[in-house]
């Protein structure tokens, strides 16, 4: 079926038929495997190519056919490049999608799954993606899985693997626990569901032992990733420096520490802040009179359905309870009431603060809500700079004010304008540190903390603990037995995996436990050590567990002895391009870089990140908006597929753009990729000199194109403009074109020099039209393994032209410029010319039609 349209200036005929050409070469590929990595007698230099790898919840869509374009494109370039390289696919296939059909539609999770997982494989085969499909991974094969739970025990074995009790996230309708990054606003990622705190004990990945080489690593990526992806991931690390300070609570034996960024600003604390939700708090209120407690618990329980954001939010009127209980500020002092209030969080630094309400917005609207007092101690009005400024005397000697309407401390005081003075200026009423500015201040007021074993310089995060266990079937079981005297212990690693039960007879509705749990038979075990009855852990992992090391898992897919080899991990990692779409920017991305500084420190593999260079995609969108199948604005990647064919669909993609921008369906042309095909192919087929001919003999012009494109094409694709790419693909296939028709013809060696190279750098766009390009070029190796050329430098020299300069119509001078001229540089070169200055003279040029590279013509007045 060709899409050609009936207008079209070449009569292709039935010649380009895509589905056809699809086949063929899809058919020989499968048979010669020509994708497959090379081995242990590779000599080639290697690269190592990943796309993101999907998620079997139904048929591929737009984004994926982007995503794997993208990764196939770069895979096929290193290949031309002389590399070896190896481009896997795999599936991350365990995860509540599959489990909710289940639930919904009495499916079995392991069908479901394999039947999707079959429906994609087949559209990427379709797609001609050059994967090597001897490497297949399905994070849901116990030959897989097993490897998760071998990892947990060896974090466990370091302490990286624990568990606590903690108020964590629950989505009220997945009866799970989620992580923080899997709640967005308040509700569940997946859901959107209300999202509530529940207490819970739960298994967590110790991530914040990694928080400060996370954060310092990124240093290393910057160029090679995108710098939102940086960004975002230095955000969600959140390291805050300051100091611990730590507070006598009168009645209580033990101190309480605070976490602040501004110690500068202690003796300017005038009350304490816990989060009402802490443990802490209910300690104090339980010491504090009864009618305090009561008041304590009835606040408690408003608190307890606030959402995070809520309580952060700034514009909400703050809310509290006094506990009637003192600190005692270590370096003054004075006695600190304490309340409790829901802007503290019970799981930020240490779940208090010293309130500063001169100097900190929130303790400021707190302490005018609650008439609590308010000292300023940064005179925000004074100058930091040394220079002595310049006093003007007027007429009768009296100094004129510089600058009269200076603002001076009493009119920006905080307590009347309610606006917290939150920048730099010199300490007041701060004893010894006053006259600092705010960074000496800071290091004095340490150095005296320090002194009166009252506090020390720290650091806080806003990255919590990775919370891995969840109440669900279809995952990972955690291989840990609990023994009847509550320990837990490993599972030996000899019975390993922990297979999931079958799922027949297992009541998988979400019930706040895990339904493993249900499953007698399965989770009734032996303590290891002493045979007694145990009981098996009933959660499943988090399946970011899953990805976080699967491209380890690619370099020996089928071993049975080892997570991963590490010598193969040597040889191949890092990943060297790694692409997909910026919804992983955070969570994925920085779950596989921890996971991989982890394995480092276990001498598994030797670097300590994941992957050198990140690409991310922009998603394809339909009429300005994102498709959604609710909003029925869905583009079919299968249906485009089977309209179009794979070449004609990649061709088009490739072109739409930018690849960090989003595509518009609506401007995305498969019809013109078609033509555009259908031109090159045909090219191919018109070409009538042998494959030795003498390309040096061969029209100069269009030689001079071809190595022009050889020249370029590699920079451009590293730069991934792949748009460009595609661009320049359509200028040398018409220019080809015309040498055929009105140049020197079919025959004419450069129109085979061309032709062939049109075939080798469209392979990475449209692989089974190169293909049979190649093929009726007279080829019989595949164009996918070819070397691209090197460009000849004597071809490179830019070809010159003659341009003339008329004046009022009459020629005044002759230039010879380069062929490819843009006008400017034409008109510039026309004006500095001697004999155009002459004849100019005085005369003043009104217009100049510059028609490049032959003409510049100026009238004057
Ligand atoms: C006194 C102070 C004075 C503060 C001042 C700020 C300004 P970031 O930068 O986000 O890390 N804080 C500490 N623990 C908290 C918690 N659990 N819940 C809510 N707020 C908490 O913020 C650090 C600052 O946030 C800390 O510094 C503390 O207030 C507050 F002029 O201490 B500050």
């Amino acid at each position: 079926m060709s899409q050609i349209s009936p207008t079209d200036s070449v009569p292709v005929g039935d010649a380009y038929d895509p589905h056809a050409i699809q086949s063929k070469w899809q058919g020989r590929w499968a048979d010669a495997d020509p994708f497959r990595a090379g081995d242990e007698s590779d000599t080639r230099p290697r690269k190592y190519v990943l796309a993101m790898f999907p998620y079997p919840s139904g048929d591929l869509h737009m984004g994926h056919a982007e995503n794997y374009l993208y990764s196939d494109i770069v895979a096929r370039f290193w290949r031309h490049r002389g590399y070896n390289v190896l481009h896997p696919i795999g599936w991350d296939s365990f995860g509540l999608p599959a489990e909710n059909a289940a639930i919904q539609r009495g499916a079995d999770p392991v069908a479901w799954t394999y039947a999707n997982i079959a429906t994609q494989r087949e559209s990427l085969k379709d797609y001609g993606v050059s994967f090597d499909w001897s490497r297949v991974i399905h994070t849901s094969d116990p030959e897989y899985y097993r490897w998760n739970q071998w990892l947990f025990q060896r974090l466990f074995e370091r302490g990286l693997a624990y568990r606590k009790e903690s108020a964590v996230n629950w989505c009220t309708h997945d009866q799970t626990v989620l992580a923080n990054e899997q709640v967005v606003d308040g509700h569940c990622e997946r859901c959107g569901n209300v999202v509530v705190k529940k207490k819970l004990t739960q298994w967590y990945l110790r991530i914040t032992d990694y928080a400060d080489r996370l954060l310092d690593d990124l240093n290393q990526l910057e160029g090679f990733w995108p710098q939102k992806v940086i960004q975002m991931q230095r955000n969600w690390i959140g390291r805050s420096v300051g100091a611990d300070i730590h507070f006598e609570i009168e009645g209580r034996a033990e101190r309480v520490t605070v976490f602040s960024t501004r110690p500068d600003t202690l003796y300017g604390a005038t009350f304490m802040v816990v989060a009402p939700d802490s443990d802490l708090a209910a300690e104090l209120a339980a010491g504090a009179p009864a009618e305090v407690q009561v008041r304590f618990q009835d606040y408690l329980t408003t608190v307890q359905q606030t959402t995070e954001i809520d309580r952060q939010s700034t514009d909400r009127p703050k809310t509290g309870v006094f506990l009637e209980r003192y600190a005692i500020n270590p370096v003054n002092g004075e006695r600190l009431p304490i309340w409790a209030a829901d802007y503290v969080l019970a799981d930020y630094g240490h779940g208090a603060v010293m309130a500063v309400p001169a100097h900190d917005q929130r303790d400021l609207d707190f302490a005018r809500a609650f008439d609590l007092p308010v000292r300023v101690v940064v005179d925000t009005t004074a100058p930091l700079t040394g220079s002595i400024p310049v006093i003007e005397l007027d007429d009768e000697g009296v100094p004129i004010d510089p600058e009269p309407d200076a603002p001076t401390l009493a009119d920006i005081d905080p307590a009347r304008t309610g606006v917290a003075l939150t920048g730099d200026g010199r300490m007041v009423n701060s004893g010894a540190l006053d006259g600092l500015s705010k960074r000496n201040a800071i290091a004095r007021v340490i150095e005296q903390l320090d002194g009166l074993g009252a506090g020390h310089a720290s650091k806080t995060y806003r990255l919590r603990d990775w919370l891995i266990s969840r109440q669900r079937y279809w995952g990972t079981p955690i291989p840990m037995v609990h023994r009847q005297d509550g320990e837990i212990v490993p599972v030996p690693e000899a019975e390993l995996p922990v297979r999931l039960p079958q799922v027949e007879g297992l009541d998988l509705l979400p019930k706040g436990q895990s339904p493993l749990g249900a499953a007698t038979e399965w989770v009734t075990t032996s303590d290891p050590a002493t045979g007694e009855a145990a009981r098996r852990d009933p959660d499943t992992m988090d399946t970011f567990v899953d990805s976080s090391w699967y491209f380890l898992r690619f370099l020996s897919p089928g071993d049975a002895t080892q997570a991963f080899s590490p010598r193969e991990a040597d040889k191949w990692g890092p990943v060297d391009f790694y692409i997909g779409g910026v919804e992983h920017a955070i969570l994925h991305l920085l779950y596989a870089r921890f996971i991989t500084k982890a394995l480092y420190d276990m001498r598994l593999v030797d670097f300590t990140e994941p992957f050198s260079s990140l690409i991310n995609q922009g998603m394809v969108i339909l009429g300005g908006t994102k498709m959604s199948k609710s909003k029925g604005n869905l583009v079919l990647f299968q249906d485009e597929l089977d309209a179009h064919g794979a070449d004609a669909l990649r061709v088009a993609l490739a072109f739409a753009g930018p690849v960090e921008d989003d595509k518009d369906w609506d401007d995305v042309s498969t019809t013109g990729a078609t033509k555009f095909l259908a031109r090159a192919l045909r090219i191919a087929h018109d070409v009538t000199s042998a494959p030795d001919v003498i390309w040096a003999e061969g029209d100069p012009a269009l030689r001079r194109q071809t190595h022009r494109l050889w020249s370029d094409a590699p920079g451009l694709v590293e730069q991934t403009k792949f748009n460009v790419v595609v661009a320049r693909l359509m200028e040398l296939v018409n220019a080809t074109r015309k040498t055929i028709d009105q140049g020197a013809g079919p025959a004419d060696p450069a129109v085979r020099e061309a032709a062939e190279a049109i075939a080798m750098v469209l392979d990475l766009f449209a692989p089974h039209t190169a293909e049979e390009m190649w093929e009726t070029l007279g080829y019989d190796s595949f164009v996918g393994l070819v070397t691209w050329r090197q460009a000849d430098p004597t071809l490179l020299v830019e070809e010159s032209v003659t341009a003339v300069v008329q004046i009022d119509g009459k020629v005044r001078a002759t230039l010879t410029v380069p062929a490819r001229i843009d006008g400017a540089e034409l008109e510039r070169l026309a004006r500095a010319d001697d004999r155009v200055v002459r004849a100019l003279g005085a005369r003043e040029v009104v217009r100049a039609v510059v028609r490049p590279p032959k003409v510049v013509s100026f009238a004057t007045k």
